[in-house]
């Protein structure tokens, strides 16, 4: 066995929880388009792919070290947000809370000599400091904002032109 069994368990939750984000950024993806904010919607329409993408490479992972993936079920997300700042406020946090599980499971890697796991892992410890900092710029954008519309627009222009 190439990783552990708690290692895999710890895998397979984190396969949940980045399937959670996508689906969690959907919720705020639909939100913003009934709000007409369409640079919005766009910006977290790709990053809910990304959140697929990272729980396709800890499900290639799995599959790579001839384990098996578990699936859980996932949460209702929300689709009622306050305004802009509430939304990526809560993106915000819930990044920090990913990073957190992330730290975890790369703890876990160290003190259980999983090598392969730690190697593939330091991806996402990297991946974690580019999250926190898209949704704390925007956080920092829009709370500048204050909520005039004019500003607002500028920053939904701005967050309309994010590559995928
Ligand atoms: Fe997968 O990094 Fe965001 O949640």
């Amino acid at each position: 066995m190439m990783i552990s069994k708690k290692m895999l368990d710890a895998i397979n939750e984190q396969i949940n929880l980045e399937l959670n984000s996508a689906y969690i950024y959907y919720g705020m993806v639909a939100y913003f388009e009934a709000e007409d904010y369409s640079g919005m919607a766009h910006w977290l329409n790709i990053q809910a792919k990304e959140e697929l993408e990272h729980a396709q490479r800890l499900f290639d992972f799995v599959n790579e070290v001839g384990e098996k993936v578990t699936l859980g079920a996932l949460d209702k997300p929300s689709v009622d947000y306050k305004d802009p700042l509430d939304v990526f406020k809560a993106g915000l946090e819930h990044e920090k809370f990913i990073t957190a599980s992330i730290q975890k499971l790369y703890e876990l890697a160290k003190s259980e000599k999983q090598y392969a796991a730690e190697e593939m892992l330091r991806w996402f410890i990297n991946e974690q400091v580019e999250e926190e900092n898209n949704f704390s710029h925007i956080v920092t954008l829009l709370e500048r904002a204050a909520g005039k519309s004019g500003s607002l627009m500028m920053i939904d222009g701005k967050l309309g032109q994010r590559e995928e």
